[in-house]
């Protein structure tokens, strides 16, 4: 949801081609579009794209509030399929800002040409399975409607920002906007009251950029959140000389890890098997090094209490040694879920932001926001007085950008139908009742659990070898086996309780949704068995997966490739 400055208008004078037929239809231009359209052209499929926003990027587009970064290094955040786009293209920081991903986004765009197959500024609103004869029909807000064979949907992980759910924003007569959909013009922070809502990646990010703008800063904190410092700066030229000379190395290695970018210093000991003093050091490696390492330098910081309450107890040590009033330091540290759970955030000055006399940190659970008012935010203590208000509040993860979709698949079932107790998906890549769908970083696959750009690599390729071998041998229709997809959902929730992040109130677990169901919606068995497994489905023929031959209903007319579109 769109703020109100922030509504992007259709680009309605731009030329704008959209076939009635083809053979796939891609959802979405980020990261997985856009290297889903490169993937099908060189297998010589034609295939058409929708995109919401008015140009490529996904959600590094939509997430474009101050202090946006990446918290996977640039050199893993990059695609591997392409050693010239690795040769020519250079990170300039350790963790690529917002506005450099977006020109890398572009750049990939330019230099593949993929553009052409892409309609911008429309949004997908509904996509029905016509089953006699075996085609997607997909309708758009701006009226086109393209009938194709196959469905893929690149619609990201966390794309749909949750609405504000605080009685009375309509009242307010400052400006309010939301990390998840920041305006594209500046927004004019300096000089001015400002509340951010909401202490999640986001809000951790953009705080301490915000305290500098602002003549004063308010932050609205309902759970403390975990935080390591970034330690960004420029990439290290050692490091960067010692990647390139074997990329394909190190994107071996990146498959092969659990989150699909190797730990640097792990000892794969568990925490309780060292000493006191080993155990502090370790986590103090972790702490200076930066990035996730504090979750993994240990084997068993998210499997054991023992180990994960020693993190915990050093992350508050930390917190308590940052933030110079001891009030406002137990107020920072997290107590109320194990460390880890809810994602990790990585941060440049988050906690020392709280000594600058100029920002102010509310605890909502002791006080509690009763409403947005004329003039600011009325907590149950008193009203503060605002010119901006920042939603940093998260998003409706996994499934409700898919849900948002309306799919509507065999026999008339919707998706929201089917999956009201929780989402059901073979793999997170096929959904059983929704035939020739395929989900990139869907429910029940690693995605958000890994470097994002090495899932939506594996889960692209997978797909086109799939649908590649469907095309070969005459197969009209694909889709998950019911028994696989329960067994598959079933293995996904077991590994999760054997961890402890069931125990967190967290996006993962749909918990910051009101009324969403509660199921931890990622695959954390790693990303090198996931993988595994992937390729072992693919040796085996396939199996979970029921095809179904070819009744030559495919006529040439529906194999044509558009005219582009743009
Ligand atoms: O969202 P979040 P996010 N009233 O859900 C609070 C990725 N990401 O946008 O914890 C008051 O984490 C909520 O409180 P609680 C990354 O995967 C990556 O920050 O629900 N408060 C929480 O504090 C990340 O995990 C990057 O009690 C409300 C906050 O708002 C994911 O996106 C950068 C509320 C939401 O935190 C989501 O991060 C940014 C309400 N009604 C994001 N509703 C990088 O790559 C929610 N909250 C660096």
């Amino acid at each position: 949801m769109a703020d109100r400055d922030n509504s992007l208008a259709p680009s309605g004078s731009a030329t704008r081609t959209v076939p009635t037929t083809i053979d796939v239809v891609v959802i979405g231009a980020g990261f997985a579009g856009l290297y889903a359209h490169h993937k099908f052209r060189e297998i010589g499929l034609s295939a058409f794209g929708f995109e919401a926003a008015p140009e490529v990027g996904g959600t590094w587009f939509w997430n474009r509030y101050p202090g946006a970064r990446c918290d996977v290094e640039s050199l893993d955040y990059s695609y591997s399929f392409s050693q010239e786009l690795l040769d020519e293209w250079r990170w300039s920081e350790r963790f690529a800002t917002q506005p450099e991903i977006l020109s890398y986004a572009n750049h990939v765009a330019d230099r593949f040409d993929l553009r052409r197959e892409i309609a911008f500024d429309t949004r997908v609103i509904a996509a029905t399975f016509d089953e006699a004869a075996n085609r997607w029909v997909v309708r758009t807000d701006r009226g086109d409607e393209i009938r194709s064979r196959y469905l893929v949907t690149a619609v990201g992980s966390l794309s749909l920002p949750k609405a504000p759910e605080i009685a009375g924003l309509e009242d307010f007569q400052g400006r309010w906007v939301q990390t998840g959909a920041w305006p594209r013009e500046p927004v004019d922070v300096a000089g001015k009251r400002v509340a951010v809502i909401g202490t999640g990646s986001s809000g951790i990010q953009s705080i301490p950029i915000l305290a500098e703008q602002a003549a004063h800063l308010t932050v609205f904190q309902r759970t403390p959140n975990y935080s390591v410092p970034a330690h960004n700066g420029p990439v290290d030229p050692d490091y960067e000389a010692e990647v390139r000379a074997d990329y394909a190395e190190h994107h071996r290695q990146n498959r092969r890890s659990k989150g699909g970018v190797p730990s640097r210093i792990a000892t794969g000991l568990s925490a309780m098997a060292v000493s006191e003093e080993e155990r502090r050091a370790g986590f103090e490696k972790a702490w200076q090094f930066g990035t996730f390492s504090l979750q993994g330098v240990f084997n068993d910081t998210t499997t054991n209490l023992e180990s994960n309450a020693a993190a915990a107890a050093f992350v508050h040590d930390k917190i308590r040694a940052v933030v110079k009033d001891p009030a406002i330091a137990e107020k920072l540290i997290p107590r109320s879920y194990p460390f880890g759970t809810k994602r990790l955030c990585l941060d440049t000055n988050f906690y020392a932001t709280f000594n600058r006399d100029d920002v102010e940190l509310v605890d909502i659970r002791q006080t509690p926001i009763e409403r947005i008012t004329k003039g600011g935010i009325k907590t149950s203590e008193r009203e503060y007085p605002f010119d901006l208000i920042v939603f940093a509040t998260g998003f409706d993860a996994v499934t409700g950008p898919l849900l948002a979709l309306n799919l509507k698949g065999v026999g008339g079932r919707t998706l929201r139908d089917v999956w009201k107790d929780g989402p059901q998906s073979y793999l997170g890549l096929l959904i059983s009742g929704f035939p020739n769908l395929f989900t990139v970083n869907g429910p029940s696959s690693p995605s958000v659990l890994t470097n994002m750009l090495q899932s939506i690599e594996h889960h692209i390729d997978w797909i086109v070898e799939c649908i590649g071998h469907m095309e070969k041998d005459g197969l009209a229709r694909v889709e998950a086996d019911e028994a696989a997809q329960v067994a598959w959902a079933y293995e996904v929730a077991k590994i999760a309780d054997s961890t402890l992040f069931t125990k967190a109130d967290s996006w993962y677990m749909g918990a910051n949704v009101p009324g969403k169901p509660r199921v931890f919606m990622a695959y954390i068995g790693g990303f090198d068995r996931y993988v595994d497994r992937c390729e072992a489905i693919v040796q085996d023929g396939y199996t979970g997966l029921r095809f179904t031959p070819s009744g030559g209903t495919t006529s040439r007319q529906d194999r044509a490739v558009p005219a582009g579109a743009r």
